[in-house]
């Protein structure tokens, strides 16, 4: 067992189209536990910390300008592995990449507008998980069926 927590995030292409329940539903069916959630307005500050890996980069601008042009969904999931996992169920950056069956291969045509951020290592998990929620939004609890995922 590996319990793990991550930050999962419904863009504002996701938000407007109304995939928030498609999206929600596919990781608490996989069996992953929600300990967190709110839908927020992204300032640019906080758009350049969360992405700040990729300052620099030509669609920088391009990619701050999009994650602020409406409301994200921001979301920490917990469960075995649930970084890795739930990457996976994201799929690779461009639709034209992401296996069939993961979300973006499944609702996005183009990299720019590609539905939802995943953490992509448990250091970036825990640095976007305190970026977005303070201790308090954060709900441990025990899930009884959990025996059985
Ligand atoms: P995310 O951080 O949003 O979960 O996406 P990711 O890990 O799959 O991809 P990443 O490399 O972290 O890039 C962040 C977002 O920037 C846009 N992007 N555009 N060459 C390009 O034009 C390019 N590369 C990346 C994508 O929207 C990507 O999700
Ligand atoms: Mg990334």
């Amino acid at each position: 067992m590996n319990k793990e927590r991550t930050f999962l995030m419904v863009k504002p292409d996701g938000v407007q189209r109304g995939l928030i329940g498609e999206i929600v539903k596919r990781f608490e069916q996989k069996g992953f536990q929600l300990v967190g959630a709110k839908l927020l307005q992204l300032s640019r500050e906080q758009a350049e910390l969360h992405y700040g890996e990729h300052l620099g980069k030509d669609f920088f601008e391009r990619l701050v300008n999009f994650i602020t042009s409406g409301p994200v969904f921001a979301m920490v999931w917990e469960g075995d592995e649930v970084i890795a996992l739930s990457r996976a169920m994201i799929g690779k950056t461009s639709a034209l990449d992401a296996a069939p069956g993961t979300i973006r291969s499944d609702f996005a045509v183009h990299t720019n507008f590609n539905l939802i951020h995943g953490s992509d290592s448990p250091e970036s998990a825990r640095r976007e998980i305190a970026n977005f929620f303070s201790d308090q939004e954060l709900v441990s609890y025990t899930k009884v069926i959990q025996q059985w995922i």
